[in-house]
């Protein structure tokens, strides 16, 4: 039952955020590897199969899904019996959700490193690693001030000042269009990512374009907190992150919809931020500018040009 319930809880945002997301399915899909009946082989992969496309069909945009799932399947390669099979989905599952809490540690020692004392910080939605390097600057003994909007229409904005409240930071809660109102009084924008595609652009909650493009015309530096599997492969092909868009009924309630029979609500998650209006990406293995995204993915990810072509053949993006 863990992937069916997972895969739920991922539809439905009570798990969310890009890492959390990834480190759900590892954990599915290892429960599932070791509660499935290990009869053969290929009986074994077919059932690891159907659990991995049940949570690749959840939500479409945030990338270290389909990453986490690529690199959890790969144990099953070369395994001769079930025994196998299961040991390896188990171990590189395991594998997987250390490396990404340490991913994260790791890019909140670099991200606090870009800090000064006495900085003002922005942060839209929210994203653990981003507030990792904010906490970890804060634990360093910095004086920061950070101003956290409020994210509509899910309201991610609430359990970004709650984890900031908690760490003793003074923060500012402000709704999202008063970003360019405030800009004035930021030093550093830190956001998380949802992708990162190959030329460096970022896809993030919606409204992250709108606060990336204020921090610009103000000249306030942009930073963004994204493990190494927040990277898109696919998008070396050229294809495009699929920005998922979610019911009308989370903006607007479907009793007052129903009253407006001319209005369409429309709920894009998320957003592209081109890279020209980033100026730093952190991951695990140091900070790069957006335009370096491509070596990330082939040193990182091992995803060169033609192990698309000799994988996969031309696809459309995430699997799908
Ligand atoms: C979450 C969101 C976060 C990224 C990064 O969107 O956009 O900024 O996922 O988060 P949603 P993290 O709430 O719709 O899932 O750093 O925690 O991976």
């Amino acid at each position: 039952m863990i992937v069916p319930e997972t895969a739920e809880k991922i539809k439905s945002m009570e798990i969310r955020g890009a890492g959390r997301i990834g480190r759900a399915v590892a954990e599915a899909l290892r429960d599932h590897a070791l509660a499935v009946p290990a009869r053969d082989a290929g009986a074994f992969r077919q059932e690891m199969e159907r659990a991995a496309a049940l949570l690749l069909a959840t939500r479409p945009t945030a990338v270290s899904l389909p990453n986490a799932v690529h690199i959890v399947m790969a144990g099953l390669e070369g395994a001769t019996t079930a025994e196998e099979a299961q040991a390896g989905v188990v171990r590189r599952a395991d594998d997987f959700i250390r490396s990404s809490q340490h991913a994260v540690e790791q890019i909140a020692v670099f991200g606090a490193s870009h800090i000064r004392d006495g900085d003002t910080i922005l942060t839209h939605c929210n994203s653990e690693v981003a507030l990792a390097c904010i906490t970890e600057a804060h634990r360093q003994g910095k004086e920061i001030e950070v101003f956290a909007t409020e994210v509509r229409p899910r309201n991610q904005g609430l359990i970004t000042i709650r984890t900031l409240n908690d760490a003793g930071i003074k923060t500012n809660f402000i709704v999202d269009s008063a970003v360019r109102s405030f800009i004035h009084d930021i030093d550093l924008v830190v956001v998380g990512a949802d992708a990162v595609t190959v030329n460096g652009a970022v896809v993030n909650k919606i409204g992250t374009a709108q606060v990336a493009h204020s921090a610009k015309e103000a000249r306030v530096n942009v930073i963004v907190a994204a493990e190494t599997y927040k990277f898109a492969p696919r998008t070396i092909l050229g294809e495009l992150i699929r920005i998922e868009e979610r019911a009308g009924s989370e903006v607007l309630a479907d009793e007052i919809a129903r009253t407006l029979p001319h209005v369409t609500v429309r709920n894009p998650a998320f957003d592209v931020t081109p890279a020209e209006y980033v100026d730093l990406i952190v991951t695990e293995q140091g900070a790069i500018p957006p335009q370096m995204a491509y070596v990330i993915i082939r040193d990182y990810l091992g995803w060169g040009i033609n192990t698309f072509h000799e994988t996969f053949g031309p696809e459309s993006p995430n699997g799908e």
